[in-house]
């Protein structure tokens, strides 16, 4: 197993200041910009026509701001409420290039898609279609049917909302007087860096992934010409960026795959292609350490924590998830009916508290998820209803708490014996990081081997097939029966780790390659 840790700069390496010095006179030459489908901020229309902004609480948002000091930073970023198209249409009718928000330190250009053509790029393509094969979804019989209606999506949406993005960055860094280094995030953007490099040959590019990267052969259930279109302009850009090293692998592979003229260099993790090198790095994702503990010492989850209080028992297992499928929640509930089968000796006095947020509703496999898990959870529920009392009352096995409220969430997390993150495929699971962090009781971690956090933390915790219901109720036992100072050495472990392996180390690892890249390229001299 690789563990990849030692590619990100230690906290102590970055110091009190932050950044290297090579990294931080690149930027100090450069112009930033950043590019994502969802934006750091929000306009809102009040009810007298002005405009108020809302802060995005976004990790990456931080991260960014990290750096925003020392550089001319740019956030390029879909219209997404009524008064960001407002605000966008505004800009555009008064020739302003750059909206620059009252009372923020970010700068930003909006994209305006029409509507249709959003609706295609967003609910048709990036969630469900690129997403689902992403996180190896598929009901492979049955899904995905690429239709008429599919294809319409790809070229009306996907294709024309990707080539809008382009133009919208290219409009800020024409703008700007300094040389533009752009970072591209996600799944949203796979054609964006193809047609920036048309238009801008000489720009840095740099793509993060945040999900996973699914290897070749299940590539194959996308259309051909969709997945080479994506390969194809993938590998514009200088740096492609995953969490894990499996999933840079697999993305070396998909290239290969797919393209005509691909050269692999695995040892130095270089694509060679159309007389380009793309480097392919690791960048494991973290947590804004200060803000999580900040949150978590609010008054707000204080006030949770004190009523969750009627909720622990003896052992608390927790798990915080959207309700997504990805997060496997249907088989963690099953794991512990079959703990509790296994292990009669705990009923009573365990209690399993679910924190799961509703998530994209307006895809049907999502409502039918949250179904699944309404229904086991009656189920465990009902079997066990006059098993045990708990404080004078029935006791109840599972407690889901359904809505959004990351106070609450963070609350919990102190108080977990057990928390479990089992995704069946994951990016990274930023939870499994913030109850390292923050967690008061030793607890230890279970994680599903597919789940990003498992190359970071799983030295420090217990590591499970994601689908091996029996081995995650085993493991369930094992983490409430372990011995108390091997429950302490592996949480003070973990703490340390995400402690310096945090989001401000995760940016300056991106920042610091692309300033080796310039430097050897001799770019920006
Ligand atoms: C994607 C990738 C990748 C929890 N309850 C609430 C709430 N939370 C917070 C958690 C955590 C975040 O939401 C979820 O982050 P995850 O990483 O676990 O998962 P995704 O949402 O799927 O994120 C993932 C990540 O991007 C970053 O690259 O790690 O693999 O899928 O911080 O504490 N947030 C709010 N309300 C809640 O009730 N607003």
């Amino acid at each position: 197993m690789v563990h990849d840790t030692q590619h990100v700069n230690s906290g102590d390496e970055i110091g009190g200041n932050g950044l290297p010095g090579s990294a931080r006179e690149l930027l100090e030459k450069t112009t930033l910009i950043i590019a994502s489908n969802r934006g750091p901020l929000e306009f809102h229309i009040e009810e007298d026509g002005s405009y108020s902004t809302k802060r995005g609480s976004g990790g990456v948002v931080t991260a960014v701001s990290a750096v925003s000091r020392y550089n001319d930073l740019i956030w390029v970023a879909s219209a997404m409420t009524d008064g960001d198209r407002a605000r966008a249409r505004e800009a555009d009718e008064a020739g302003e290039v750059i909206i620059s928000p009252p009372d923020s330190d970010i700068r930003l250009r909006f994209v305006l898609a029409d509507e249709d053509a959003y609706d295609g790029y967003y609910n048709r393509i990036s969630n469900p279609l690129l997403w689902f094969l992403q996180h190896y979804l598929w009901d492979t019989p049955r899904s995905p049917d690429i239709d008429k209606e599919t294809w319409r999506a790809w070229r009306d949406g996907y294709v024309t909302v990707n080539r809008q993005f382009a133009e919208e960055i290219v409009a800020a860094a024409r703008a700007s007087k300094r040389k533009p280094l752009v970072m591209l995030q996600d799944y949203h953007l796979y054609l964006t860096p193809g047609i920036i490099r048309e238009m801008m040959p000489d720009v840095t590019l740099q793509h993060f992934i945040h999900i996973p990267w699914p290897d070749p052969d299940y590539w194959q259930l996308l259309p051909r010409e969709m997945r080479s279109a994506i390969c194809d302009s993938m590998l514009a850009n200088d740096i492609v960026g995953f969490q894990t090293s499996s999933h840079a692998r697999s993305f070396m592979n998909t290239c290969d795959f797919n393209l005509d003229g691909v050269d692999l260099d695995y040892r130095h993790r270089e694509i060679h292609y159309r007389g380009r090198t793309t480097k392919v790095a690791v960048y494991p994702i973290s947590i804004d350490c200060d803000a999580v503990e900040a949150v978590a010492a609010s008054e707000d989850a204080l006030r949770h924590e004190e009523h969750l209080n009627a909720f622990v028992n003896e052992f608390t297992i927790v798990r915080v998830d959207r309700a997504e499928p990805s997060k496997n929640i249907v088989r963690g509930f099953l794991a512990y009916d079959r703990f509790l089968e296994k292990f009669p000796e705990f009923i009573g006095r365990v209690n399993f508290l679910a924190f799961l947020v509703p998530s994209r509703l307006e895809v049907l496999e999502y409502v039918d998820y949250l179904d699944d898990i309404n229904t086991v959870v009656g189920r465990i529920n009902t079997k066990y209803a006059n098993a045990a009392e708990q404080d004078g009352v029935a006791w109840q096995p599972i407690s889901l708490f359904i809505g959004d409220d990351y106070p609450r969430a963070l609350a919990a997390l102190k108080r977990y014996d057990v928390l479990l993150v089992n995704a069946i495929f994951d990016g990274m699971n930023l939870v499994a990081k913030e109850g390292a962090l923050l967690n008061q009781q030793d607890g230890v971690i279970i994680l599903s081997e597919a789940a990003g956090a498992y190359q970071q933390l799983g030295p420090h915790s217990l590591t499970v097939s994601s689908t091996d219901i029996e081995s995650t109720a085993e493991a369930i036992h094992t983490a409430l029966t372990m011995n108390p100072d091997k429950r302490a050495a592996w949480s003070s472990e973990l703490r340390e780790l995400v402690r310096t392996q945090n989001i401000r180390a995760w940016i300056y690892a991106q920042i610091d390659d692309l300033a080796k890249l310039t430097t050897a390229t001799r770019e920006y001299r």
